[in-house]
């Protein structure tokens, strides 16, 4: 079945000013990218060789995806549900995450980049894994078709993206942050993975967050398409910072939603295990280690409420607070306190 409602366009100038001068070139992607204008969806021009993979991928009704627009809280929500729905059970964690959980866009991003710079397998890796890394190497999306037991697959695409009625067939997450945390986290993210290349300044990066000209387009189009879901039966919709205020109660209510019962033991490890500390160190959930990033780099940045406060004030910050308004208003959004 083709993506017929996936209608793209090849960017403005403006929008093709901006990445090219916005990036370096270690990753050509980020350069030459195309829009799909209803979805605002703004995504590298190699995802049309997988849009039909993506959107006709095979569910099975014990699959849980995670939606997500970027920096808001994905990895740990991957690592939150992976190791709920096995138990805690340390020996599995010890499987990176992107085998227990990939992240079915990662091609988009990687494919033909020439550096090679990403993923990388560490020296002592055994066997199994380097033959599962040179599976995953092949393709991310036949990895996950062939994947056994209850997957935990990740997305940055809205939902007009993935298989239709996706909802109806599955358990779904969909993980939000409030925006003024976004932007910050996905800007350090931005100037510090080698995939992305980002070369301006912070300012710059939220003017183009409210422009919808980054990676993954508009922050509040992505969010809509989860916020209408939020009352579906199959969709959890968790916000980042509701984690961070009561992460046990979180888990809790996953436990239910997943229909996966854990002793008060097991969701008191998981607590453990899933907090900000115990994940940086944590090299098979901490994606800094694949990518061999320096401590100054790391993915696991401060994983704070309100870091924000810390870059925006004056004239910006009552820019961003109205396209802030300017959009709750306009789709009824309420972001948490
Ligand atoms: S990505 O690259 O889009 O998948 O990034 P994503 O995982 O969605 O978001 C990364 C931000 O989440 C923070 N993070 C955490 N915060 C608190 N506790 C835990 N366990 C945790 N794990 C990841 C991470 O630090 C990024 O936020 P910032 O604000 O940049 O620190």
């Amino acid at each position: 079945m083709a993506a017929e409602h996936l209608v793209w366009r090849e960017l403005t100038a403006e929008e093709k000013h901006i990445l090219e001068v916005g990036h370096d070139d270690s990753n050509r992607n980020m350069k030459d990218q195309i829009c799909f204008e209803k979805q605002r969806m703004i995504i590298p021009r190699t995802y049309l060789k997988f849009m039909d993979d993506m959107y006709n991928f095979p569910v099975k009704k014990d699959d849980i995806w995670i939606v997500t627009y970027p920096k808001c809280g994905t990895t740990w929500m991957q690592e939150t549900v992976s190791m709920l729905i096995n138990n805690v059970d340390q020996e599995y964690g010890k499987l990176p995450q992107i085998f227990r959980s990939p992240f079915l866009d990662i091609d988009t991003l990687m494919d033909g980049n020439e550096k090679g710079e990403g993923l990388q397998v560490p020296e002592d890796t055994p066997d199994f894994m380097k033959k599962m890394m040179e599976e995953f190497s092949k393709g991310v999306i036949p990895f996950a078709r062939k994947m056994s037991g209850r997957r935990v697959l990740k997305s940055h695409m809205s939902f007009d993206f993935l298989p239709p009625n996706l909802e109806d067939k599955c358990k779904v997450v969909y993980v939000a942050r409030q925006p003024k945390d976004c932007i910050v986290s996905f800007y350090h993210h931005s100037i510090n993975m080698p995939l992305h290349g980002y070369q301006q300044s912070l300012s710059t990066f939220a003017e183009e967050m409210m422009k919808g000209v980054v990676l993954f387009g508009d922050y509040w189009k992505h969010l809509e398409s989860g916020w209408k879901l939020r009352n579906h039966p199959n969709v959890k919709f968790i916000w980042f910072e509701d984690m961070k205020k009561d992460s046990k109660k979180v888990i809790e209510e996953l436990s239910v939603f997943l229909e996966h019962p854990l002793s008060e033991e097991k969701v008191d490890q998981l607590v453990h295990h899933v907090s900000f500390d115990v994940m940086k160190l944590n090299k098979t959930a901490n994606p800094s280690a694949m990518m061999k990033l320096p401590e100054e780099k790391n993915f696991m940045r401060k994983g704070q409420v309100g870091d924000w406060k810390n870059y925006f004030s004056g004239p910006e910050l009552e820019k961003i607070d109205n396209w802030i308004e300017e959009n709750k208003k306009r789709t009824g959004i309420q972001l948490p306190e």
